[in-house]
């Protein structure tokens, strides 16, 4: 009976055989999260979050994950992982200790807690891996609903490569669109809006997703009567199920510890989804956490005697060992055979990593014992080496830090000796070994990242005058764009139909069809969740915000996901997103914003290209479009009507990233600026001339990154005076670029006054032209600054001006 509702075509040998499997992998990883837990009271590893309590579903849905399948989840996943053959036991310790070795630690070379799965997409070089061939894990963060956005965008994948023909290497990614994307949270995590937000988006987008809530009843100490309406999801969500001639999900509930019933429920779950790209919920209940949440705290604080006796009894291998006794697939001594196995290989594995942990460590702490042992013996500060020797040696299980104290500490009393080099040798070495280790990999290190694009310049018609739109110049080159590139896609808020509120895409959906060019939903996080997804499957979408102001709904999703993307999977995986938007001056407070100073600290591992025009634009999009990295652009606002000359090469020409223009050249002042503040601070150079001042106005067209050649200092050694004019608020963005000249480029030996910045007011920018001439730097503004500094310089030359 039981036999058949689990799979007809086994025999039962085949089916014990199976479950006896299932069991051990049960048994292997709940003995992980025990001694897991031990190793962090012990102060071997530093915090501890296990997936004790959940244990069997992750069996049944492992059972059903095939190669080329995705995973987005999050930290209770560890039984999952085993389950497909991509967590060892030894790297579930290495993980724990935060092992810097990749080889041991695949996770993320100790630079995520435990807990953060991930599988390897890309080879050494950085090029794809055949990934229908493996199964798939996109990396874990720990933000809680951070993996739902990027869900949608996994799923949506499948239905892109079903559907749109023509794209290179599509079967190095998919098979006929048959993969699905498999999400987990955790029942309280269904209170974030990010989960509700991608709920919905894949309801209307009909993809194949699998959502799987762990539902243990509580979130941390909370308990889901704070939590969800009606205290359960499924019930909830009920609107959502799909009926006759509708779209929607198919929602599934079931027991957390009936294995025959979730093994027959992700079966369903696959079949639905797999077939016919429709999500599928799963809320699996009455789970628990026999551990409590995480090694921080203990669920006895919270969790009534009931509640605990409950547990208990449910606990899910408990149960599953039950059913096992009972249909007579092993008897109570056969299992505890197989958990005293379990254990054994549990423990020798957490040896194995620790001492492949540790050694290495010792050994490097006996190097430096050596070293300042022959230093001493020269030394006049003798006792006091030897008080730091003898200090590290009674350190049995050191740390880097550690041994850097020492080492560093021990070289400040060599300062008046001689004999320092070996030591002082010895820690820059370490130094160099060592910060890659924790530094590497937050842009891409491959040959497609941004600096291997060679500049192309657009061409244009003899006598050619700026006579076009702009927004027809990026509207051509989208043209030129989507024909060249089948595997891009853009979607944002009116991008398809209309083809973007600036008509920067007109046409493009008529003729490049509706999953190409894509109308969605308001929904800003989602829809960058749906390019980090998509572009983690080979394709290059390009995910339109419709105002940068609008930005900020995404900009937890870019920073806590996409920014950190490469940097914590140490370039295993990469999400080459092209994030579209426009802004920095329009009409009123939430058109007009530019707060790039906070966006540019919030997105370290995203290129931040700030163009002044439509061709510099394209340009971008050209750039990006040959490399393997994650960008924003954002255009001007208001430079979409603007007149520019039409090139002919349009999808060929390449703007360079990180590389400053020279707009004007000057002798007197260097100004410094970015986007559509550029138009006044021309028009206020022309007029400062017209009184002798004769200014270099320097577009940085990439805030990231910076100036790589390190243009502007040759301006300033040649006017010695800088002027950075920026429309974010004082201290934004202009004390960025500040920074990134006065001390990355060691401006200020050259100058002759004092370098300053003209910003927008603290405030938001009020309405209308009067508002926007109040609120941000203005060309009289512009004339004003840089007449006075010239008058501090010489007042006689030029008199002041009030
Ligand atoms: C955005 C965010 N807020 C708070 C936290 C801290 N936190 C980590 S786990 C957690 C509770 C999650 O509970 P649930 O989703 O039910 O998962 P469970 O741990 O119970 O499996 C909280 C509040 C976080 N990681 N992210
Ligand atoms: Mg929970």
């Amino acid at each position: 009976m039981i036999k058949e509702k689990v799979d007809t075509s086994l025999t039962f040998e085949d089916f014990k055989t199976e479950v006896l499997n299932d069991y051990k992998i049960a048994i292997i990883s709940r003995e992980c999260s025990l001694l897991g837990r031990k190793e962090v009271l012990t102060g071997k590893a530093k915090f501890g979050i296990f997936g004790d309590g959940k244990e069997v579903p992750q069996l049944a849905m492992a059972k059903c994950f095939k190669n080329g399948d995705f995973r987005s989840g999050y930290y209770r996943d560890q039984t999952f992982m085993m389950a497909i053959g991509e967590l060892t036991i030894a790297q579930f310790f290495a993980g724990l200790y935060g092992h810097t070795d990749i080889d041991l630690e695949p996770m993320s070379a100790g630079r995520q807690m435990g807990g953060h799965f991930v599988t390897h997409s890309l080879n050494e070089d950085g090029s794809w891996k055949n990934l229908t061939q493996q199964k798939n894990s996109s990396a874990d963060i720990s933000p809680t609903a951070g993996q739902m956005p990027r869900l949608l965008g996994l799923a949506q994948a499948s239905k892109i490569y079903r559907n749109v023909s023509g794209i290179p290497n599509a079967d190095q990614f998919s098979i006929n669109g048959n993969e699905i994307a498999w999400g987990t949270i955790g029942n309280a995590s269904t209170s974030e809006g990010l989960f509700f937000e991608t709920i919905n988006a894949a309801g209307v987008l009909q993809v194949p997703m699998v959502m799987s809530v762990w539902d243990d009843e509580y979130g941390i100490s909370v308990h889901a009567k704070h939590q969800t309406t009606k205290e359960s999801i499924s019930e909830i969500l009920k609107g959502y199920q799909r009926e006759e001639g509708t779209n929607g999900f198919e929602i599934l509930k079931v027991k957390g510890w009936d294995y025959v019933d979730l093994v027959a429920t992700y079966e369903k779950a696959a079949e639905i989804a797999r077939e016919n790209h429709v999500p599928v919920l799963i809320h699996v209940n009455q789970l628990t956490q026999p551990q409590g949440h995480s090694s921080s705290g203990s669920h006895e604080r919270y969790k009534n005697a009931a509640r605990l006796a409950w547990e208990k009894e449910f606990d899910c291998i408990r149960q599953m060992k039950l059913w096992m006794i009972a249909i007579n697939i092993a008897s109570p001594e056969e299992l505890d055979a197989i958990d005293l196995d379990a254990k054994k290989e549990v423990f020798e594995a957490k040896k194995e990593a620790w001492n492949a942990f540790i050694n290495p460590i010792i050994e490097e702490k006996n190097e430096l014992i050596a070293i300042l042992e022959r230093v001493s013996a020269k030394s006049t500060k003798k006792d006091e080496i030897l008080k730091n020797i003898s200090s590290l040696k009674n350190i049995k299980s050191p740390l880097k830090k550690e041994i850097m104290i020492t080492a560093r500490k021990s070289l400040r009393l060599l300062i008046d000796e001689s004999d320092k080099t070996e030591l002082s040798n010895w820690i820059t070495n370490y130094i160099n070994k060592t910060q890659p280790k924790f530094s590497s990999n937050l842009f891409s290190e491959s040959d497609k990242n941004v600096f291997s694009v060679k500049e192309v310049l657009p061409e244009y018609p003899h006598n050619a005058i700026a006579d076009t739109d702009g927004r027809m110049i990026l509207r051509d080159n989208f043209d030129a764009l989507f024909s060249k590139y089948p595997e891009t896609l853009i979607f944002g808020e009116d991008a398809g139909n209309i083809g973007d509120v600036n008509q920067g895409l007109e046409g493009m959906q008529e003729k490049y069809g509706e999953l190409r060019v894509a109308d969605v939903g308001i929904r800003e996080a989602s829809i960058l969740g749906q390019g980090i997804g998509m572009a983690l499957r080979g394709l290059r979408p390009i995910a339109e915000i419709q105002y940068l102001d609008y930005l900020l709904y995404a900009i937890q999703i870019m920073s806590d996901d996409l920014a950190t993307l490469q940097y914590r999977t140490v370039g295993k995986q990469k999400a080459p997103l092209i994030i579209r938007t426009r802004g920095h001056r329009l009409e009123g407070i939430w058109h007009s914003g530019s707060p790039m100073g906070m966006i540019i600290n919030a997105i370290r591992g995203i290129h931040v290209l700030v163009p002044r025009n439509m061709t510099q634009a394209a340009g971008f999009y050209n750039s990006l479009l040959e490399c393997d990295e994650p960008a924003l652009v954002i255009e001007c606002l208001n430079g979409y009507r603007l007149k520019e000359k039409m090139p002919l090469n349009y999808g060929e020409f390449k703007t360079p990233i990180g590389v400053v223009e020279t707009l004007r050249t000057g002798t007197d002042i260097t100004l410094v600026s970015y986007g559509s503040t550029l138009r006044l601070v021309e028009q206020a150079a022309k007029e400062l001339y017209e009184v002798g001042i004769d200014c270099e106005i320097i577009d940085l067209q990439s805030l990231l990154p910076f100036d790589i050649h390190h243009d502007i200092v040759k301006s300033v050694a040649k006017t010695n005076r800088l002027l950075v004019i920026d429309e974010d608020l004082p201290g934004g963005a202009s004390a960025f670029i500040l920074q990134q000249i006065l001390e990355n480029q060691d401006a200020y030996v050259h100058l002759d006054s004092k370098p300053q910045t003209l910003t927008a007011k603290a405030h938001r920018p009020a309405y209308g032209t009067d508002g926007d001439y109040f609120s941000k730097p203005s060309a009289e503004d512009i004339y004003e600054k840089v007449y006075e500094i010239m008058h501090e310089a010489n007042p006689s030359k030029f008199l002041s001006l009030y």
